[in-house]
């Protein structure tokens, strides 16, 4: 077989040039073998796998920590933190289940209970562990923010999510938060990690010593189905989407951490996501320490040789990363990965976007054997699909559905999306493009866009999850990644949602109208670009162009567009909508396909 599929981004990906990998595990996988699992696998076994909690509870807080601690393993190391300025840091399992409870007491102690939501916006340190885990501890919600976010979508998810609490650092509070404090009434109370906090806000060693006299507050009475996490994502239009996930949640981390990332209790894992991001929550901070390894987490950004020092001198075993970063240390060449040693490097995983074939190769070489892709969504939770360690990776192939995951092809209509017809669907056949689905019923699925109950029940059809993406199956069961199926951007592997970029580029006086799209670039996957009509009378400059720029990194942060083009006749659909797809087929000098929606331009 050698077919090639052309990706939104208009990548081709090559499906037969690349050998089939078969490299030996370096330790037997503790998901054993694929195949035998899938048949016998059950999300009641998986349940098992956690620890007992009494009567019907289930938290994720006690899964992660206590748990440990009540095995006897409450010495061993949970977090090894590092950052670039500051010494190297750890915390036991019984510290980190110490100081956690510690937090859930400060969150009484400052009216929060549970079910309240909760935010951080930190760097990846002790302090964002411990507010993770002490408000799961707490009962209450859990609610990352991204640090690198600008302050409009700190603003605005701070307010959609109606957050009680937020952690955070005095810089970012009086950057991003303190002038829309009146707006956001919601937010009763802040704490700082610096001593001397500004005001509306109080100290994080204020808020601990308030909290001393107080008992160590028990594990909160959460049940399976109670709301613990909630993870802003991005559609193509509309407001961001507050995905709900619930305690169950964690049997879904736990399994998968365990089956596709193998880990073992005396594995060194490292995760570089941040846990702004789904994969930093769900793979850097729960799903690990579930499996009682040690976590390595790093303040730091990316540097091609800080990355493989710490690889090597932390020893570390198994490793998840992206594929922008991947592709980043290839570029920094294959010499500087063998002037290190990385032998006691077991397993490389990816995520978050598509691994092309090229880097899996690179990886025998720098790393002795193939990066695993993975494939999931924050909706969906946990990993869905994966090269799971003992099956044979097919290069540019994510893998195959992980047990007890059921996954199909559904056939698309006009709009490109899932064609439901009474309520039945119609799947793909081998290789043929569609949009990929899940079957529900696994435990870490969303139960909620948050206060929007209509694009929840959108999201389903035909008895289907649908994903949004478009996919095929080959005919051994092998899932290849072809595009998305709507205008949402993945840079970095971070997922942008053009509506919030248009809208923040809107309110720049000189601009009229703004359409965004990814465009393709060979690093980052996508990069953000912006195609504005300037308002009647502005003139277009190089000058007002590095302003808009500027003026986007102010407000929206990383999510920013790095390029901008003037263009004073946007394509329209009949409706007035400006026509994204439209605009990407001619960045792309691809055929603009059916334009019969797209309004004359006069
Ligand atoms: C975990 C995460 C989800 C979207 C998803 C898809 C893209 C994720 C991928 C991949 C190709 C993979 N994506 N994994 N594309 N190959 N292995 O990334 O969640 O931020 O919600 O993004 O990312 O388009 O639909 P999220």
């Amino acid at each position: 077989m050698n077919t090639t599929t052309t990706s939104s981004t208009g990548r081709t990906t090559p499906s037969g040039d690349y050998p089939v990998l078969n490299h030996p595990p370096a330790r037997p996988p503790l998901i054993g073998d694929h195949a035998e699992r899938t048949r016998t696998f059950t999300w009641d076994e998986a349940r098992g796998w956690l620890a007992a909690e009494p009567g019907e509870r289930l938290n994720i807080a006690y899964q992660a920590v206590q748990r440990q601690v009540d095995a006897g393993r409450g010495s061993a190391v949970a977090v090894r933190f590092l950052d670039r300025t500051a010494p190297r840091t750890e915390l036991t399992y019984a510290e980190l289940a110490d100081a956690a409870a510690g937090f859930a007491a400060v969150l009484t102690g400052l009216g929060v209970g549970p079910g309240d939501r909760v935010c951080t916006l930190l760097p990846r340190s002790p302090e964002l562990f411990v507010a993770a885990l002490g408000t799961l501890w707490n009962g209450s919600v859990y609610c990352p923010l991204f640090p690198a976010f600008g302050p409009g979508p700190v603003r605005q998810r701070l307010d959609l999510g109606h957050v009680r609490l937020l952690v955070t650092d005095r810089a970012s509070y009086e950057r991003k938060v303190a002038e829309a404090r009146d707006d956001l009434p919601h937010l009763s109370a802040v704490v700082v990690l610096e001593d001397d906090a500004p005001p509306g806000t109080v100290s994080w060693r204020d808020a601990q010593t308030r909290a001393e006299g107080l008992p160590r507050p028990p594990v909160a009475e959460t049940g399976p189905e109670d709301p613990a996490l909630l993870h802003f994502t991005s559609g193509t239009t509309g407001r961001p989407k507050g995905a709900v996930h619930v305690h169950e949640a964690v049997v879904a981390h736990h399994a998968t951490a365990r089956m596709v990332l193998d880990l073992h209790e005396d594995d060194v894992y490292w995760c570089t996501a941040d846990p702004g991001w789904v994969t930093g929550t769900s793979y850097g901070i729960i799903g690990p320490l579930t499996c009682g390894v040690t976590v390595v987490t790093d303040a730091a950004d990316f540097d091609a040789r800080r990355w493989y020092s710490v690889l090597q001198d932390e020893q570390v075993t198994v490793f998840y990363t992206a594929p922008t970063a991947l592709r980043m240390l290839m570029r920094s060449g294959a010499d500087l990965a063998r002037a290190h040693d990385l032998s006691r490097l077991r397993h490389v995983v990816s995520v978050g976007e598509p691994l092309n074939p090229e880097a899996v190769m690179w990886g025998t070489e720098a790393f002795g054997r193939p990066i695993h892709d993975t494939w999931w969504q924050t909706e969906t939770g946990a990993i869905m699909i994966s090269n799971v360690p003992g099956m044979p990776v097919r290069p540019g192939s994510m893998g195959r559905p992980v047990p007890g995951v059921e996954v199909a092809v559904l056939a698309r209509g006009d709009d490109g999306r899932a064609l439901v017809r009474d309520g039945e669907v119609q799947r793909c056949g081998p290789d043929e493009v569609g949009e990929l689905a899940l079957r529900p019923g696994w435990p870490s699925m969303f139960r909620a866009y948050l206060d929007q109950p209509e694009r929840y029940a959108a999201a389903f059809s035909g008895g289907w999850y649908l994903s949004g993406d478009l996919a095929r199956v080959d005919a051994d069961g092998y899932v290849w990644f072809v595009g998305r199926a709507d205008d949402v951007i993945k840079s970095a592997g971070h997922l942008i949602g053009p509506f919030e970029v248009e809208s923040t580029l809107m309110e720049h006086p000189s601009v009229s109208e703004v359409g965004v799209i990814g465009k393709p670039d060979p690093l980052a996957g996508e990069i953000v670009k912006a195609f504005v009509t300037l308002a009647p009378g502005v003139e277009p400059s190089e000058a007002l162009r590095r302003e808009l720029i500027v003026f986007g990194r102010h407000r929206l942060g990383s999510v920013a567009p790095r390029e901008i083009a003037f263009d004073p006749h946007l394509p329209h659909t009949r409706s007035g909508k400006v026509m994204r797809r439209l605009l990407k087929a001619r960045e792309l000098g691809l055929p603009e396909g059916d334009t019969s929606t797209v309004e004359e331009t006069p």
